[in-house]
């Protein structure tokens, strides 16, 4: 028996800052349950590499799903209601999706939180995601909330100004970051995930990101 190991035991809850909260382990619990779903998920609408308004092809795979998902090509970032892959509706938020944001978003001091999409995206090593606002959604009253599942990554987190400096955060599988209020539009990136990891997922990590785009 190694207690330090129990989901239980390894939750904290770490402010960032006003607005940001690191629930560490918040999702371990459910994690198993979460990974199960994924591929239900994305035999409907698969993976893919979306292309910036620049040209430019992400190296990060994404997917969605809810009422809403995020996609990128060459007229820009948005939210749709069909899988452009396919033209049909992404597929639905699973519940216990649901539940997980609603309760961490809770916990982080924002309730009533009722997400429209769930953005998913998979790293493979060496990918990563450049420093972004996320400011594509109608409303930036309501928080964003993160889900890692996982290999670990270095989470970049800076201020509302590019030019800030950004401070190095380590998210390990089972780790929820909820995102609001002041920190709502704070710069944020990943850095290119380390190849020697093998966890749950072998060496890759997922993110699911919970927002109310609509
Ligand atoms: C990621 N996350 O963790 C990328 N955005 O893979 C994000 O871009 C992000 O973690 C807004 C709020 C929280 C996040
Ligand atoms: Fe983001």
């Amino acid at each position: 028996m190694t207690p330090f190991l129990l989901p239980e035991l390894r939750e904290e809850t770490v402010v960032l800052c006003p607005g940001a909260t690191l629930l560490r382990g918040f999702a371990l619990a459910q994690s198993d349950d979460l990974v199960a779903i994924l591929p239900n998920l994305t035999a409907q609408s698969p993976f893919r590499q979306m292309v910036t308004k620049g040209g430019h092809l992400m190296s990060v795979a994404m997917t969605n799903c809810g009422a809403l998902g995020w996609v990128s090509d060459r007229k820009g970032y948005r939210y749709a209601a069909c899988d452009p892959a396919h033209g049909r509706p992404w597929p639905a938020l699973p519940d216990l999706f649901r539940d997980l944001a609603q309760g961490a978003a809770n916990d982080a001091g924002f309730p009533g939180f009722s997400p429209d999409v769930c953005l998913i995206n998979r790293y493979e090593p060496g990918t990563r995601l450049a420093l972004h606002q996320d400011r594509d959604e109608r409303d930036f009253t309501a928080p964003i909330v993160s889900v890692s599942l996982g290999a670990p990554a270095i989470f970049l987190f800076g201020g509302r100004e590019r030019s800030e400096k950004p401070r190095r955060l380590k998210l390990f599988h089972g780790d929820v970051v909820v995102w609001g209020g002041q920190a709502r539009l704070n710069f944020h990136g990943i850095l290119p995930l380390k190849p020697d990891q093998s966890t749950i997922l072998g060496p890759q990590r997922i993110n699911l990101t919970f927002r109310k785009a609509g």
